[in-house]
């Protein structure tokens, strides 16, 4: 398992925060999914043999939200 962080723009409410969790959390191979709101930090960890990191950062944009 690979951990990452990242920050993401958009998220201005919990309503987001649980967008952003259930989104990730639909991926293949994601856990642990840690979000602070204030800082818009998103933590979590995946598995590369079944999510590419740059599809989870997709899946987060097309969500609606933006990776810094
Ligand atoms: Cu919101």
């Amino acid at each position: 398992m690979e951990k990452v962080l990242l920050t993401v723009n958009g998220m201005t409410c919990t309503g987001c925060v649980g967008s952003v969790k259930n989104l990730l959390g639909r991926l293949p191979g994601v856990s642990d999914i840690e979000i602070t709101l204030e800082n818009g930090q998103v933590a979590f960890a995946y598995d590369p043999l079944q999510s590419k990191l740059e599809s989870i950062k997709e899946a987060i944009h097309d969500g609606g939200y933006e990776v810094a």
